[in-house]
């Protein structure tokens, strides 16, 4: 260092120091000094009154309970002030009288808010989150015990002090704000990373439409922070999060294993919300990296109890795709949401499959509410949608069940979520079945509505008897020849079997049921599979996809089902593939086909009697905060209260008041108004009223983006109507892999340019 430079520094050194020392009675320490000084006077009130007139002071009185101690006002001093008046104080403390003085400062003091909500509180002032009472699926907001009752039941678990404390979750997607003030204090940087730039965190990249919002939206939903007047609470708001940032760039199989296996002593739930093109023509399943890491997971994730993988089960209804044809939520480790709407009904975007679990809430028609969280740039959001928004509420759903027994494995949640899912909140819906185990399902909602109360209850390691260990038991005929199927035609294939009788992997009570075959066929979309079991219970394992022309046929693809859970599946299965499509020309061969029975040797202890069904609308929590139980209910008899016309005859079902007819006028009706509240953007409002496809109008980016814009929360406040975000999703057309809201605009104009 150079000589000339040293004296200087020291020179300034000493100044400041001399500096500080002579500011003298302002005080370096920050405190805003209010006028007012406490003071001990040994000799009672009167002594202290007149000590205060003497000196210039008001007496203000006691301090609380603190005998001989007052609370003195100066009226010429500033009420608050940076400045201590020492002066003041001392003139105080020399007062023999006095034997202590002190001036008086604002304290800096957050609030602590209970880390549990109150047992006394009713649900809605339960949290001061800005958001909370617009969480329609988590308290119960009915105002009358004839409408449907709505929530999960979460609130409840709650109450017990079940919060997700101890339970990591990842949400697999394109990033995670994780500064976001509501999602911050839960984040988890050893649940994160960033495979798509290949670094630790995985903060989205912002970008003019908000394209890469999707997976704070889905984070938060699950562990938003409870009770810090920011957005809403989050289902498990103590839990730890964290963001893979995987589709924000290409995805391939090797990102998508890397996704799936990250870290799996550490993350015990996996939470995704996309999957292959819901078009209603794409069959594709993981690869062989994304396989192996499910594999991976289950058998040794979680310390070898497994990991817990929750998928979307996919928003294709509209295009009428079919989630069987998507390997993801078809893996048989993978618990596959679907939703409901407000309304208890299958909402338009929603896709039929015999994979799908269990079911959670989320966006449905026009004037049903959406799902509240976090958004980007620390927002919050009142319309996420699709079921992306139902996988998360699932997630959360598990983690506080994981908090209640952590020893769960994989297995075991999954057979607790058939047991404990709801029937009676979506009865009003077509296609329910009772199994061979007397088990409500339905090939759109699997078990029905997640119950968060039933399922932590019954995993309560005090009562929960677990289940026996898996088995796996083949069933193949190897005689059999390819058989010849045409238009018209049908193949009946009768499977009788013992299930491995004898065997060490004799099952006797089924889990999962995977019908793996290879089908040669000109159209693909017009094949249609059925698969009824011994007991009777018939199976769609393939609907007709309309928009699947491939001539590609399936390959080794595993239909898997859940549908016969419980059942005893020895004797005869039959096997049916049909063409209907009245299409002539079409015409291919099965070549090959397994039976695959995934169960038990023996009946698990939760299922030596049957399961007793009971009303969803007995109270348990709402706003009167009653807690009642009533008597069971027959299965299928429904007791949600059933809006709109009632049936004139008993004959008449109790049934879907809204056909897929009129589930897209609702939507087109939906459309319409958006439009049209866009009034700035006059290209949208000709396209409506000029009834010109809307290709030709060239819908700019700038004009979706401004729907986004009014769909803030903070920017909502004086809109009566709030857009809708996924109007700009259309954007994002050309990626392989779709967030499961993704298809939602393009949905919309689909529907509208039809119906011109
Ligand atoms: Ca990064
Ligand atoms: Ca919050
Ligand atoms: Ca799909
Ligand atoms: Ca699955």
């Amino acid at each position: 260092m150079k000589q000339r430079s040293r004296l200087p520094i020291r020179s300034a050194a000493l100044a400041l120091v001399a500096a500080l020392c002579t500011v003298g009675t302002v005080r370096a320490d920050n405190k805003q000094y209010v006028n007012e000084w406490a003071v001990e006077v040994v000799g009672g009130p009167e002594l202290a009154r007149t000590i205060a007139e003497e000196l210039g002071y008001d007496f203000v009185g006691q301090i609380g309970v603190l005998e001989d101690h007052y609370l003195l006002r100066h009226g010429s001093h500033p009420r608050r002030s940076r400045r201590s008046a020492d002066d003041f104080t001392k003139q105080l403390s020399e007062d023999d009288r006095v034997s202590w003085a002190e001036q008086q400062y604002e304290k800096q003091r957050s609030k602590r808010y209970p880390r549990r909500p109150c047992k006394d509180c009713t649900a809605e002032t339960m949290f001061n989150d800005v958001m909370w009472n617009q969480q329609w699926y988590l308290q119960d907001t009915r105002t009358s015990s004839f409408l449907p009752k709505l929530d999960l039941h979460v609130i409840p678990v709650w109450k017990k002090g079940i919060t997700g404390k101890g339970i990591v979750l990842t949400v697999l997607d394109d990033g995670l704000e994780w500064n976001h003030t509501d999602i911050q204090a839960n984040y988890d940087p050893e649940a994160s990373f960033d495979f798509n730039d290949n670094d630790p965190d995985p903060f989205p990249r912002y970008d003019p439409t908000n394209e890469n919002r999707h997976g704070t939206r889905c984070a938060g939903e699950i562990a938003m922070q409870a009770n810090n007047n920011k957005c809403g609470v989050g289902v498990a708001y103590n839990s730890k999060v964290g963001g893979i940032r995987m589709l924000d760039g290409m995805v391939t199989d090797a990102i998508e294993a890397s996704s799936i296996g990250f870290n799996p002593q550490h993350v015990d739930i996996y939470s995704a919300s996309w999957g292959p093109n819901d078009d209603g023509k794409t069959v594709e399943g993981p690869g062989r990296l994304a396989q192996r890491a499910f594999e991976y997971g289950i058998q040794k994730g979680r310390g070898g109890k497994g990991s817990i993988f929750v998928w979307a089960s996919g928003n294709g209804g509209r295009h009428g795709d079919n989630c069987d044809c998507d390997g993801y939520t078809d893996s048989i480790y993978t618990v596959s949401i679907s939703s409901a709407s407000q309304q208890g009904l299958s909402p338009w975007y929603a896709e039929k499959c015999s994979s799908t679990l269990a079911t959670a809430y989320s966006s449905g028609d026009y004037t049903d509410q959406r799902i509240t969280s976090a958004d980007l740039h620390n927002d919050c959001t009142e319309t996420h949608t699709g079921t992306s928004a139902s996988a998360p509420l699932a997630a959360g759903i598990i983690a506080l069940c994981l908090e209640q027994n952590p020893n769960l494995t994989w297995r075991e949640l999954q057979h607790l979520i058939v047991w404990t899912s709801e029937y009676d909140p979506l009865c009003n819906n077509a296609g329910w079945k009772k199994n061979g185990a007397s088990l409500m399902v339905n090939n759109r909602f699997g078990f029905g509505l997640l119950n968060a109360k039933t399922l932590v209850d019954m995993a309560d390691p005090k009562t929960w008897k677990g289940v026996p260990e898996k088995k796996k038991c083949i069933v193949k005929d190897n005689t059999f020849e390819s058989r010849v199927l045409k238009a018209g035609g049908e193949i009946i294939i009768e499977i009788p079997t013992k299930a491995c009788e004898g065997q060490n992997n004799h099952i006797m009570a089924l889990e999962h049921v995977q019908l793996e075959g290879t089908i040669e066929y000109t159209r693909r979309g017009d094949l249609h599979i059925t698969l009824t079991s011994p007991s009777g219970t018939s199976t769609v394992l393939l609907a007709e996809r309309e928009r699947d022309s491939s001539p590609n046929g399936f390959k080794n693809w595993a239909f898997m089902s859940v549908h016969t859970w419980g059942e005893d599946p020895a004797g005869t299965w039959v096997l049916r593939i049909t063409d209907m499509s009245g299409r002539k020309q079409n015409k291919g061969k099965i070549i090959d086909w397994k039976l695959i029975l995934h169960g038990t040797s023996t009946k698990p202890e939760h299922m030596r009697t049957p399961r007793v069904y009971r009303p969803y609308n007995a109270v348990q929590n709402d706003r009167r905060g009653v807690e009642t139980k009533e008597d069971k209910i027959e299965v299928q008899h429904c007791s949600q209260p059933f809006k709109g016309k009632k049936p004139s005859s008993s004959t008449v079902p109790l049934i879907p008041p809204l056909t897929e007819n009129t589930q897209e006028k609702a939507v087109l009706r939906l459309l319409q108004k958006t439009l049209d509240q866009q009034s700035n953007h006059n290209n949208l409002q000709q396209l409506l009223h000029s009834r010109v496809p809307y290709e030709k109008l060239n819908v700019s980016i700038q004009s979706l983006h401004s729907a986004e814009k009014l769909n803030k929360y903070s920017q909502l406040k004086d809109l009566e109507n709030s857009l809708y975000s996924e109007y700009n999703d259309q954007i994002y057309g050309t990626k392989p892999y779709k967030h499961r809201d993704d298809r939602l605009l393009q949905a919309l104009l689909d529907m509208l340019e039809e119906s011109q």
